[in-house]
């Protein structure tokens, strides 16, 4: 069986982590064309969101918590420099904030944090399986770090870094590294908006 195959197969499961592991070998991991961009989740509203709810528009995703010391402001950050840079734009583009903490990150607590940044990112969360499916789909690993002698709640959460772009079909169309400037990641998602593809 064909992994695109298998990757339709898994597409029509709600949650596709048990057929994620079927499907994507141990060591794939730094494949960006094997990112599967399928997410169920919801938004601070409760409402179900799914990678196919944006079509016509892009969306760009990363994956942090709201208690997170360094890595998540600055990617926040960069995200709302990235929509100023991209102007209007921006209107066709969905910036997106899926927690990985979803026992602390409230709705209440998400919807504040992203709209510190700024006020079109939106914060996705959902039950810790739908939320380890999407993660696992975008090859992202996280892991909740506890400092000897803490108090249970006070834990920090280790995880993946860096944006993903979804096209308006709703697929994988980019990724972009942490260590990328807002600025490159700017002019790479108007190239890609453009049709400018050998930017990706
Ligand atoms: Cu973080």
């Amino acid at each position: 069986m064909k992994r695109s195959a298998i990757r339709a197969a898994c597409a029509a499961l709600a949650a596709g982590a048990l057929c994620l592991l079927a499907s994507f070998p141990a060591g794939a991991a730094d494949d960006a064309a094997d990112v599967n961009p399928r997410y169920v989740l919801s938004d601070t509203k409760g409402r179900t969101v799914t990678n196919e709810d944006f079509r016509g528009r892009f969306q760009l995703i990363t994956f942090g918590y709201t208690f997170c010391p360094d890595v998540c402001p600055t990617t926040l950050t960069a995200m709302a420099q990235i929509l100023r840079g991209l102007g209007e734009r921006a209107a066709r583009l969905q910036p997106i904030f899926i927690t990985v903490d979803p026992e602390r990150d409230t709705a209440e607590a998400l919807a504040r944090y992203t709209a510190y940044f700024d006020k079109r990112i939106i914060g996705l969360t959902g039950s810790p399986e739908l939320i380890r499916a999407a993660a696992d789909h975008y090859k992202v690993t996280y892991r909740k770090h506890l400092e000897p002698g803490a108090k249970p709640d006070s834990y920090s959460i280790d995880h993946t870094a860096g944006m993903f772009l979804l096209g308006p079909d709703g697929m994988f169309a980019a990724r972009f590294a942490h260590s990328a400037t807002p600025q490159e990641t700017a002019a790479r998602i108007a190239a890609i908006m453009a049709g400018r593809r050998g930017a990706n």
